[in-house]
């Protein structure tokens, strides 16, 4: 009979539904070497978490997640708080030995995210795990992308442009909710989605970004706050606020190995709703991966004959494909949730392997550090500016 992997999840808005699909639906599509056994999802609100539990699939539910992670009957801690309490979370969990889960961008801050490695690398030696959850790199076009750009299809690689657009702030009234506060989020679009644009395009190129040179920019400074959530946003009240953070990052950067990066994140770009673009161009070829068409690629061949190059689109559900064969008949689609899927399979499968899954809390840190120069960088007139890097 399969051992058990028993999870308490703590966080219970948006990402906590994402996740909980995940853990849900992987071992049923899967075959798992470890039962996820979704325990206990943790909140703040104890009604509203009984509910969320019981819609989503848990157990039980709590409002203490301090109890909860020093339970014997835990064996994972997955993180899907806002920022500010990730630290405090993910270092308690890794020294009560659980394994950990913890949702992007690692930390508010580059101090956090270090004492947030440096606790996972202290834990990995009595064999915890430890995962950051960049969800996009699961995306089996992405995926794909990636194996074909370490096969050599597209040769060295000379140039990057990676974007992730969303346009649900353009309205000014729109209420302003934690993802617009510094001392929760930690940045605003930079560090929400610039930070996967960031994690994907290095992921599909296996290459670092190693200097930076931006602009951060707060376009509607002020909003009404927010009297009722629903979704990302929500209903504005009487009140107004100061946005904290900043709504556009646009950055030049330099990977190591050479090639030269452009990167964008917007929560303005009107009409883009959940665009994370990649274009990566080699010397003997190009793929260009857009989330909002999720199951296709386009690839250009430089080496066909001259007569017969162009884009062409690959659809990425075939069974040949990463993580297809799992889900439906060759040739069907398949959307944003399965993402969650292949990251609880990957982090399942390590945890029985006893091996790293990535992205580690180390590649997690290194995204923070390249957050952190982007802004340095903005902050002195857009000068070049050197990631810090601490050593793996
Ligand atoms: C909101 O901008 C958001 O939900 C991000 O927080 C997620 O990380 C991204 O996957 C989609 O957009």
């Amino acid at each position: 009979m399969t051992q058990d992997l028993r999870i308490a999840m703590i966080g219970a808005g948006f990402m906590g539904a994402a996740h909980s699909q995940g853990w849900r639906v992987a071992p049923r599509f899967f075959d798992l070497p470890l039962a996820p056994r979704m325990s206990v999802l943790v909140g703040r609100d104890a009604e509203r978490t009984r509910s969320a539990a019981d819609t989503w699939g848990w157990a039980e539910s709590s409002v203490d997640w301090r109890e909860v992670i020093e339970r014997d009957d835990i064996d994972v801690v997955d993180i899907v708080t806002p920022g500010d309490s990730h630290a405090e979370i993910a270092i308690a969990a890794l020294e009560a030995g659980k394994h950990v889960l913890c949702e992007k961008p690692l930390a508010n801050t580059v101090a956090e995210a270090r004492r947030m490695a440096e606790a996972a690398a202290s834990a990995r030696s009595t064999g915890v795990r430890s995962m950051v959850g960049f969800t996009y790199r699961r995306v089996p076009a992405a995926t794909f992308a990636r194996d074909l750009i370490a096969t050599g299809r597209l040769g060295e690689i000379r140039q990057v442009r990676a974007e992730y657009l969303q346009d649900w702030l353009s309205d000014a009234a729109a209420p302003l909710t934690w993802r617009l506060q510094k001392e929760r989020a930690g940045s605003g679009a930079l560090g929400d989605i610039g930070a996967h644009a960031i994690d994907i395009a290095e992921f599909m190129t296996g290459r670092r970004l190693t200097r930076v040179a931006g602009v951060v920019e707060t376009i509607v400074s002020e909003r009404p706050v927010l009297a009722e959530r629903a979704g990302l946003s929500g209903s504005a009240g009487a009140e107004r606020a100061a946005v904290t953070v900043d709504d556009v990052a646009l950055f030049l950067g330099r990977l190591d190995g050479g090639a030269l990066a452009s990167f964008e994140a917007s929560r303005f770009r009107t009409g883009r709703k959940n665009a994370l673009r990649v274009e990566i161009s080699g010397a003997l070829g190009s793929l260009a991966f857009d989330l909002e068409s999720p199951n296709e690629l386009q690839f250009y061949d430089a080496t066909a004959p001259a007569t017969e190059q162009g884009f062409r689109r690959i659809l990425v559900t075939e069974p040949e494909h990463p993580y297809m064969s799992a889900w439906w008949p060759a040739g069907h689609m398949i959307g944003y949730e399965h993402g969650f899927s292949h990251q609880a399979k990957d982090f399942v499968e390590a945890v029985a392997a006893s091996h790293d899954p990535r992205p580690s809390f180390a590649d997690g840190l290194h995204v923070q550090q390249v957050l952190d120069a982007v802004t340095r960088s903005s902050d002195a007139d857009g000068v070049w500016t050197g990631v810090d890097a601490d050593p793996d």
